[in-house]
């Protein structure tokens, strides 16, 4: 049995890759951090909490790295942790360069220590290529960073490359385009429509309040994603890999679909400037050939099927939860989500 270990399983990547590798028959391990009100959600709702080994650890730690490698003795590593929301980032650079880049070289030290014959998988970005020239971008396209989240992967891209290269680790860079699903965090902008037209759709909530409606991005389906991590890992050679549909939407766009979905009017849908980045990333669309052709992986998931699987699923949580159901769920830890569900609840 071939033993997995994923920092940030607790995420919606690490919560369907822990799930894919337990389909595979892997032994799964994963790192949670310590937090006051533990977040293990993602994990309940796919009902695989009870299936994998969870190990408390922090990328800032490289103790608890080190620890974590030896009571799981791994073949592969997946290193998903990050402070992946970019707009935070620019509120917390430092916190962000800490985790999301630093985090990466911690881990690669501990596996060159331990055994450096694991298999590692770091979780890049299409952030990196920032605003260039309007055209699909691939392994080759330059990165031109626009956030400290984006500079903190180009540092844990380069960095892996130099494992790679200077001591032979097999060490894989996915450069992955946005990949989004019913368990995507509250606060990345697809799982916000998705969740606020619920809520107008149900009369929980009268408007949502976005930022750049113009910028566009290559939305993909996470599930179909984290099948290409685990095909990238599998390679004799480690190389890097763009995971994408070729395809790209504006965010006005998966509004629209939304409120088609949902039924509600897209009036209601407003943008302010208090939601907009101090610098933006407008137009981003991958090209995914190398991963057809070397991995034969390719997205099936089309866009607006997408947001339509989100919308469902945000209205049909819901109803299900304001009929009294229990069951685990981001929405219910959220404050302002948590305050309709309490008030409804009362009435
Ligand atoms: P999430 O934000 O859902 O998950 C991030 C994970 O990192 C969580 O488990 C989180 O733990 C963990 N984490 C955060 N800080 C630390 C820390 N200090 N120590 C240990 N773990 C930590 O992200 P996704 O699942 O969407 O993405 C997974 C990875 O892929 C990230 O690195 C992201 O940057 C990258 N990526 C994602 C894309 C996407 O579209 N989803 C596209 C390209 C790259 P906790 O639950 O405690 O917060
Ligand atoms: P992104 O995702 O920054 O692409 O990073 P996000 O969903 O946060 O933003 C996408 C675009 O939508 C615009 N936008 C808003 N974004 C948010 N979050 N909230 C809003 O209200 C809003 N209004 C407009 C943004 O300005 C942006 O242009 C995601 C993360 O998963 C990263 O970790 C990952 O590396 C990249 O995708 C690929």
């Amino acid at each position: 049995m071939k033993r997995a270990l994923i920092t940030g399983i607790t995420g919606q990547d690490g919560a369907y890759l822990a799930q894919l590798l337990l389909k595979k028959n892997y032994k799964v391990s994963g790192t949670y951090r310590r937090l006051s009100t533990p977040n293990f959600w993602r994990l309940h709702y796919l009902d695989i909490y009870d299936k994998v080994v969870l190990i408390p650890a922090d990328v800032r730690d490289s103790k608890s790295l080190y620890e974590t490698l030896v009571k799981t003795d791994p073949d592969e590593v997946y290193h998903l942790s990050a402070q992946s929301f970019v707009g935070a980032s620019f509120d917390q650079p430092l916190q962000t360069s800490d985790i999301t880049g630093f985090g990466v070289l911690r881990m690669l030290e501990e596996i060159k220590k331990f055994n450096d014959k694991i298999k590692f998988y770091h979780a890049a970005s299409s952030e990196m290529f920032g605003d260039s020239i309007n055209k699909p971008k691939n392994e080759n396209s330059p990165f031109h960073p626009a956030s400290p989240y984006a500079l903190a992967k180009v540092y844990g891209y380069w960095t892996v490359d130099m494992y790679r290269k200077a001591y032979g680790i097999h060490a894989t860079n996915g450069i992955l385009f946005n990949h989004e699903s019913p368990i995507r965090g509250l606060e990345f902008v697809t799982r916000k429509i998705s969740n606020g037209v619920a809520k107008i759709h149900l009369g929980l909530a009268n408007d949502l309040k976005l930022g750049n409606l113009d910028a566009k991005r290559d939305w993909g389906y996470a599930p179909e994603y984290v099948e290409g991590i685990w095909k990238m890992v599998q390679q004799k050679k480690p190389e890097d890999y763009v995971l994408a549909t070729n395809d790209s939407h504006s965010v006005k766009e998966f509004v629209l679909e939304a409120c088609k979905a949902a039924g509600v009017s897209s009036k209601k849908i407003k943008s302010t400037k208090s939601n907009f980045r101090p610098l933006d990333v407008q137009y981003l669309q991958g090209d995914y050939s190398k991963a057809k052709k070397k991995l034969n992986w390719k997205p099936k998931t089309k866009f607006s099927e997408l947001v339509k699987i989100m919308v469902n699923e945000d209205i049909s949580r819901w109803e299900r939860w304001l009929k009294g159901e229990y069951f685990f769920w981001d929405a219910i830890t959220s404050g302002d989500d948590s305050y309709i569900i309490a008030k409804k609840r009362k009435n």
